[in-house]
């Protein structure tokens, strides 16, 4: 199962017109509000050039990069959560994401109507934030009365719910997302069970017009990033959108056309990668070389387990050598001879870019 990235913005930000560029889909977007009703799923390979890299070196026969999920979803007003628009039920499709990328219209286009008539960043990120802040906060005063029912037929039972969920409401009360580093760790599994998207990560995607490349970054939007440390990722979302439907030997000549060196859509990739904390590591297993997601600080045991079941039941040890040091070597023979070939346990901590060789019962 991938890790996933949950869309959010303002009806009319591009949401869908990203996704489509990301996906390489068609789902409908169209110059009115409220186009994407059902939630748009899609399943991405993550750019990785160690594992291209590798390739090259190992020349497999199959190479499977790691994936990561988006979910377009309806876009939000202000007041959804008193029926605006298409109301705020439909969060219910990103609860379960991991993390959030948040779309902000900084494209002028006339003909395409802006639900509050001018380009305003600021402005358009708190309305769609308070409305998550909002819905949030209608779960965790549901889920409050819930355990003040049961507190009264057992006490101890769900205390320690109802003091969490009194913090977390304070904090949304603030008018703040959670910030999931202020809880400890046996907080913090109970906190995600409310399934709350203020208590998820956030990047912000900013869908600029094409001719507002030479004027990057906009300040604005790098005000919201530093106030609420976030990163940024910049994208002409309808360029990317036609971009990626030209064959590859088509796509050169466009894209110097825009000055651009670079597609968008790797990079919101990479960055909703990085958003959500995950580290990759690798296997090279008979004809196929792959790469993997876990979280970081997984033990190696977990990582195996990953794999396949059976790996983390009959878990041995693993041969472990990081892929740049491979990459440098230019092959395992060279790599063991350096003495970087390490052989760990179960509890050691999988690092971003190791190549895992598990051996196991
Ligand atoms: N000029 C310009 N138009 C864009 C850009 N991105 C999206 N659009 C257009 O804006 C309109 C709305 O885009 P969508 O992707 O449907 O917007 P959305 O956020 O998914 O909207 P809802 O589904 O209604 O919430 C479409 O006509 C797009 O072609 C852009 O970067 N520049
Ligand atoms: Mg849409």
């Amino acid at each position: 199962m991938s890790f996933s990235c949950g869309m959010i913005g303002l009806p009319n930000s591009g949401k869908s017109t990203i996704f489509n560029a990301l996906t390489a889909l068609s789902v409908p977007c169209h110059p009115y509000p409220f186009c994407t009703i059902d939630p748009n799923v899609g399943v991405i390979p993550v750019p990785d050039e160690r594992l291209a890299a590798l390739a090259q070196i190992l020349k497999p026969e199959k190479v499977t990069p790691t994936t990561i999920e988006f979910v377009d979803i309806a876009g939000l007003i202000k007041d959804a959560h008193k029926g605006e628009g298409l109301g705020n039920k439909f969060l219910s499709h990103i609860r379960n994401v991991d993390a959030i990328a948040h779309v902000v219209r900084c494209f002028a286009a006339e003909n395409i109507p802006h639900v509050y008539s001018n380009i305003d960043p600021e402005r358009d990120v708190e309305i769609v934030e308070t409305e998550i802040l909002i819905s949030d906060l209608e779960i965790v005063e549901e889920r409050l009365k819930k355990v003040e029912r049961l507190a009264k037929v057992s006490k101890e039972k769900g205390e320690a719910e109802h003091d969490l969920l009194l913090k977390v409401k304070e904090a949304l009360e603030r008018g703040a997302f959670v910030d999931m580093k202020r809880y400890d760790e046996n907080e913090r599994p109970l906190i995600r069970s409310f399934n709350l998207i203020a208590t998820k990560p956030v990047f912000y995607i900013a869908n600029v017009d094409e001719d507002a490349w030479s004027n990057l970054p906009l300040p604005a939007v790098e005000g919201l990033a530093k106030r609420d440390r976030r990163r940024v990722v910049y994208i002409c979302g309808k360029l990317e959108e036609d971009l990626s439907a030209l064959p590859d030997e088509e796509k050169g000549s466009y894209m110097e056309l825009y000055n651009m060196e670079k597609m968008s859509i790797g990079k919101v990739i990479r960055v909703g990668y990085e958003t959500l904390e995950l580290i990759t590591f690798y296997t090279v297993v008979g004809k196929e070389m792959r790469a993997w997601t876990v979280p970081a600080n997984t033990t190696c045991v977990k990582a195996a387990g990953k794999i396949h079941t059976d790996m983390e039941k009959g878990f041995i040890k693993a041969d472990v050598i990081n892929i740049d040091d491979f990459i440098r070597c230019g092959s395992e023979h060279t790599a063991k001879e350096k003495g970087l070939l390490r052989l760990e346990g179960r509890d050691y901590i999988v690092k971003d870019g190791d190549i895992l060789h598990i051996r196991f019962n």
